[in-house]
C-alpha cells in the first residue's frame, strides 16, 4: 500500500499590530476547518502566525517587544487551537515567538511547533538562519530586526516521526539555505513545513532586479531543496499589506520531483491542499540522489580546504 498524507496549507493574510490573539487564533480555527473538510491529516501556518512580523519595528521597551512573545504554549489564547485539533484529529505547524527560561536566563526563539492529532507537541525547532540587521535603521521604509529580536535557534534540524510519516521543519530564510534541507534529508525526511514572512521589497537593498525576483527565489530555493533531498515541502505565506508592508503569497506544496502540485492565488486567508504520495520520493532517493551511495564528502572537504573557502564575516551588532 502507498502511504499518503494530505497537507493543508494554511495561507494567511496581513495581521493588523492591534489585532488580539483571539481574533488571530479564530482565523486558525477557521482555516483548519476548512482543511478538515478537504480531508487534510496536518494544517501548516506560516511564520510568526499569531502576531503581526514585528521586527518591522524599531522598540526600544522591552515590554513592548515581550507583547509579541507566548510565553507558554498553548497558553490561553493558543488552547481553542489545540482543542479544535484533537475534536478534529488533526495535526498542525505553528510558527510563533518564543519566549523561553533556560537555567534561568531569558532566551527568545522564532519557533515552530509540529502537534500531533492527539493535542501532543511533538516536535520544536528553533529558526538558525536569522536574516535583517541589529541596529535601527531610521531611514529606511521599515526595519527587519530580527537579529536584535532573536537569537538563533539551539535545536539544529531534527526529524520527527509521527502519524508514520518523517517530518522535520524550518521557518522562512532557512527555506534559502541548501544545508536546512541536507541535514534533514540526511535523516530520511519525507515532508518538511515551513511557514514565511517575506517582504516583496528589502529596504537596504537598492536593487530593483532582486526585487523583480522574489517570488521566483522564493520557489526556486523549496523546489530545489524538494528535488535534492527527495523530499515533500510544504511552504506557506503570511501574505499581502500588513502595515504598510507588502508581503508576498505563492504558498506551495512542492513533490519530491520539485514540482508545485498546489498553489495559493490570493494575498489573503487561504487554503490549498494536496495529498502528498511519499512513495513518489522512493525513485529519486534509491537511485541517483542515493545520499549514502552517492555523496562525495572527502573530496567536498579537500577542495574547501585547499582553496581556502569559509563564509565571509557578516556584521552582526553594532557591539
Ligand atoms: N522572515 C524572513 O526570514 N524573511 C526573509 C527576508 C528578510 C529576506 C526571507 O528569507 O524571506
Amino acid at each position: 500500500m502507498r502511504k499518503e498524507i494530505t497537507i493543508g496549507a494554511a495561507q494567511l493574510g496581513p495581521i493588523a499590530r492591534s489585532d488580539s490573539r483571539k481574533v488571530v487564533v479564530e482565523r486558525l480555527i477557521e482555516l483548519m476547518r476548512k482543511a478538515k473538510k478537504s480531508g487534510c491529516d496536518i494544517v501548516v501556518y506560516p511564520e510568526l502566525a499569531l502576531t503581526s512580523f514585528f521586527p518591522r519595528w524599531y522598540m526600544e521597551n522591552q515590554e513592548d517587544v515581550d507583547s509579541f512573545f507566548e510565553h507558554e504554549m498553548p497558553g490561553t489564547a493558543t488552547k481553542p487551537l489545540f482543542q479544535f485539533a484533537v475534536e478534529n484529529e488533526i495535526g498542525f505547524y505553528l510558527g510563533y515567538a518564543e519566549l523561553s527560561q533556560e537555567s534561568g536566563t531569558v532566551h527568545r526563539y522564532n519557533t515552530s511547533i509540529l502537534v500531533d492529532k492527539n493535542g501532543k507537541i511533538v516536535g520544536k525547532f528553533r529558526k538558525v538562519h536569522i536574516p535583517g540587521h541589529f541596529d535601527h535603521e531610521p531611514s529606511w521604509s521599515f526595519q527587519h530586526l530580527e537579529k536584535r529580536y532573536f537569537e538563533s535557534g539551539n535545536l539544529g534540524f531534527p526529524v520527527w516521526e509521527s502519524e508514520g510519516v518523517k517530518m522535520g521543519m524550518c521557518i522562512c530564510n532557512d527555506r534559502r539555505w541548501p544545508e536546512t534541507y541536507r541535514v534533514m534529508g540526511l535523516q530520511g525526511v519525507e515532508v518538511v513545513l515551513l511557514g514565511y514572512n517575506t517582504p516583496t521589497h528589502y529596504p537596504p537593498n537598492e536593487s530593483p532586479e532582486a526585487d523583480a525576483l522574489t517570488l521566483f527565489h522564493n520557489h526556486l530555493s523549496m523546489q530545489a531543496g524538494a528535488y535534492q533531498n527527495s523530499t515533500w515541502v510544504v511552504g506557506v505565506a503570511k501574505a499581502g499589506c500588513e502595515e504598510g508592508c507588502d508581503m508576498i503569497g505563492q504558498s506551495a506544496i512542492i513533490a519530491p520531483s520539485g514540482e508545485i502540485v498546489a498553489q495559493s492565488v490570493t494575498l489573503g486567508d487561504e487554503l490549498v491542499a494536496a495529498v502528498c504520495d511519499l512513495d513518489l520520493g522512493r525513485p529519486y532517493r534509491e537511485n541517483h540522489l542515493n545520499l549514502g551511495m552517492h555523496r562525495e564528502i572527502d573530496s567536498y572537504q579537500l577542495i574547501t580546504e585547499r582553496k581556502g573557502v569559509g563564509p565571509p564575516l557578516g556584521k552582526r551588532s553594532s557591539g
